[in-house]
């Protein structure tokens, strides 16, 4: 099973037994800053982060550097990339 939200990190569980016809997948929380899609939040999505932030003169050229969706590139982006910086795509199983 995978779950992808663009900008955030892949959830992959390779393995999920089905027991029954009812099932419960619970909370899964995807985690953002994978501005560049390869499955890791690293310098390079800082980077873009930092290409892309508010009140240098500049237009947001990568939406998806505006973590939080609310029109600016700012610390507040800044603070949810470090949060997962380092991070991969969870695999499980
Ligand atoms: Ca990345
Ligand atoms: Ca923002």
């Amino acid at each position: 099973m995978r779950i992808s939200r663009t900008g955030y990190l892949n959830y992959i569980n390779l393995s999920f037994p089905i027991e029954s016809s009812d099932v419960d997948f619970g909370v899964i929380t995807l985690r953002p800053g994978d501005l560049n899609r390869n499955g890791q939040v690293t310098s390079s999505d800082l980077l873009i982060l930092f290409a892309n932030y508010s009140g240098r003169g500049y237009p947001i050229t990568n939406p998806l550097a505006d973590i939080n969706g609310d029109g600016v590139v700012d610390y507040n982006d800044l603070q949810l990339l470090l949060n997962n910086f380092m991070l991969t795509a969870d695999v499980d199983g």
